[in-house]
Formats: C-alpha cells, structure tokens, sequence
C-alpha cells in the first residue's frame, strides 16, 4: 500500500549549485510575493499583497462558517460571522512578513517555498479583538498555549494535518491580536483566509491562521507540526531548536528607475533621486534607517517617517527616504533597519535550516547611464 512518506518526503537542503527545480516554482508561481514597486502605498492593495498557502484554499460558506472556543475553558463558544460582527470591531494597520522571506539566496538553500526579498505586505485589518473573547469563554488561569486552526487541510513531511499554530496563552491574552473579517474595507478574498482569519501584529506570518474555524486552549505545551517541527530555528536537522516568533527588522528598497525585463536590473538616468522604501520591526519601534549604494561597504542615515503613537514596536511599516545624486556607473543599493531592541541587519547571512526569520539586508543592482 502506498504511503504518506512515499508522497510527502523530509526536509531538505539544495546541494551545492543545485539550481531552483520546477517544485519550488510551482510553490512560487501560488504563492507570489509583492511586487517591489508596490512598496510605494501604505497600505498594500489586497491583490497585491503577498500569499503563502500551505494547503489548498479551503471551500468555505461565509454564511454557514462557524467558529468554535473549546478545550481549558469554562463556557465553550460557537459563533457564527454576524455574532463576530456584532462583537467590538476594530482596524488595525499591520505589516505580515513570512518566516521564510529570504529563503532563496541562503547558502545552502532551504528546499522550500523560494522566496527572495518579496513576502511582505502591509493591510488594514478589521475585526474583533481576541482577548475579550478569550475572557467571556473563561479561559482558564494555568492556560499555557492557545492552538487555532485553520479549515485548511494536506501532509507536509509524511504527516497529515489540518493548518494549526498555537500562541503562548499570554501573547494571545494581549490586546493587539484580531479576529480578522476584512482587509482594507472589504470582506477577506478567499486567499487571504475568508471569511475568518487571526492577525497576530508584530510576529511572522505563520502564526496569522486563515480559514479560522476552532481556538483551542490548552493547559500544555501544543506539540501538534507547525509548531514542534515546522517554524523552528536550529542549525542541524536533529536539534529540537527554538520557536520562531517576531519579526526582525528589516528595510527594502523601491527599486528606482526602470528595469530589464529579464535580469530586472534597475536603469537610471543621471542626476537627483530620491531614494525610498519601507522598515518595520515585530520587536520595537524602528531607531533608523541607513542606506548604502556601494553594497554595504559605506552607509548614510535615511530620513524615517514618524512612528505610530504609542511607542510601541513598529507593527505597520514606517516609510523612509534619502536623496541620492546618481552619476554614472553601476551601483548595489540596500537599505537597513535598527530597532530599539539593539537588533539590527546584517550583511553576512543569518543562517538555519529552515531559511527563517533571515533579514539579510537586501541588493537592488543599478545601472546609472551617461545621460
Ligand atoms: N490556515 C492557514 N493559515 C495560514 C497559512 C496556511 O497555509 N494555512 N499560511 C501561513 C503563512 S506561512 C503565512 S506567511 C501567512 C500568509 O498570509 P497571507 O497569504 O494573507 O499573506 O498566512 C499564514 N496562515
Ligand atoms: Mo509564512
């Protein structure tokens, strides 16, 4: 009899020059990132936010979804959308980052969904808050992890499972996490979780779960895949390796100019240009900004847009800017970010196996002409 383990094999690492095979295009042709161009709006347009898919996108019924509050609580919940509608409602502007943005230029290669600099978006998020309802189901005080579970359904490395991550009791009893039914003032597009999905500000992408359909709280550690196999740092595929949680900071370029249609390598013309981008941070609010157009050999400080209220970590990118004088020759711009917390990016590769959390700061190739 045929086997999960014959159609779903292990992690792996590419070999040396191994180049990128039609599987991983066939993920990245799913899951498409932002195009960098769209790094000039605040908020991303929805269709050009990026995706990341494990599964298939779940056939569900906005009016007949149900989501249902169970496990360590005193009251279990089933609701449908209109009783979350009736609930507080809140919008929150939030910067979603995969765990594997980057992935592609590590060396060696994470096997994995390829991407390079472009899993990042920005959307106005509305919903209801977690917390409360967390609260009113009487969520138990020894509570350890909160596990949500998305609708969604495949194997991932032999093991067969619904999409599910559980948050630390505590960081869902804090105030930031939604209950998601719109992004930027419409309904959820199927790809982006309809019609119910967590948004969990300032963490990396994994943890926001789409098609949400049960909470669960637990009084242990959840041991379920995405959490105790997927989603870990660690340097040797035996090690146990510590969960990923927050976003690094990180900062991207606009890419100025015009570029190659194939190489994508930027072509400018001589004089002024205003150099521009995003930063953010899931740790603290963004320090600076700096950028460097000689591959991070010199680096001058950006001008950064003002910060939210509140002091808080950077949940929402901030944009930042620089006035460049473009004379002729070929250039590598990057841009990188600081945050209060001392965490910075670095310019040689912040390695692990699974290519997470990897905020290597980018290279945006320019070509300056004569005139
Ligand atoms: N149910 C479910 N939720 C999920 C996923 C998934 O495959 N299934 N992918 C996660 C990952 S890895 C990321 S990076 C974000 C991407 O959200 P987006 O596609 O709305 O940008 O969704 C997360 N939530
Ligand atoms: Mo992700």
């Amino acid at each position: 009899m045929p086997t999960m383990d014959e159609v779903s094999g292990p992690s792996r690492l590419a070999e040396p020059g191994e180049r990128i095979s039609a599987e991983e295009l066939q993920l990245a042709a799913r899951n498409h990132g932002i195009p960098l161009e769209a790094l000039r709006y605040d908020v991303t347009p929805a269709g050009l936010h990026y995706l990341l898919i494990h599964y298939d996108i779940p056939d569900l019924d906005a009016a007949e979804h149900r989501l249902t509050v169970d496990g360590r609580v005193d009251r279990p919940l089933s609701l449908d959308l209109t009783d979350l509608r009736t609930r507080p409602r809140v919008t929150r502007r939030v910067t979603l980052e995969c765990a594997g943005n980057g992935r592609a230029l590590l060396e060696p290669r994470p096997v994995s969904q390829p991407w390079l600099v472009e899993a990042v978006g920005t959307a106005e998020w509305t919903g209801t808050p977690l917390a409360p309802l967390l609260r009113e189901a009487g969520i138990d005080p020894e509570a350890v992890d909160v596990v949500f579970t998305g609708a969604d359904h495949g194997v991932e490395r032999g093991v067969e499972q619904d999409y599910q991550r559980a948050l630390p009791a505590a960081e869902a009893l804090r105030e930031e996490p939604l209950l998601a039914y719109e992004m930027n003032g419409s309904p959820l597009l199927p790809q982006h979780g309809a019609p119910l999905r967590l948004i969990v500000p300032g963490w990396y992408g994994m943890a926001h779960v789409k098609w949400l359909s049960r909470i669960t709280v637990l009084d242990r550690q959840f041991d379920g895949f995405q959490n105790a196999v997927a989603y870990r740092l660690r340097q040797r595929a035996e090690e146990a390796g510590v969960p990923v949680t927050r976003i690094e900071p990180r900062a991207l370029v606009r890419p100025p100019g015009f570029p190659d249609f194939m190489s994508r390598t930027r072509v400018l013309r001589p004089g002024p240009c205003r150099l521009d981008g995003r930063a953010w941070s899931g740790y603290a609010q963004l320090t600076g900004v700096e950028v460097s157009t000689d591959g991070g050999a010199t680096w001058a400080a950006a001008r950064l847009a003002p910060p939210e209220a509140g002091g808080g970590p950077d949940l929402a990118w901030r944009r930042w800017w620089y006035e460049w004088s473009a004379t002729p020759g070929r250039y590598t711009l990057s841009a990188r970010a600081t945050d209060a917390s001392g965490r910075c990016q670095p310019v040689e590769q912040p390695w692990n196996r699974g290519g997470f959390a990897n905020n290597l700061v980018q290279r945006v190739p320019v070509t300056v002409l004569d005139e």
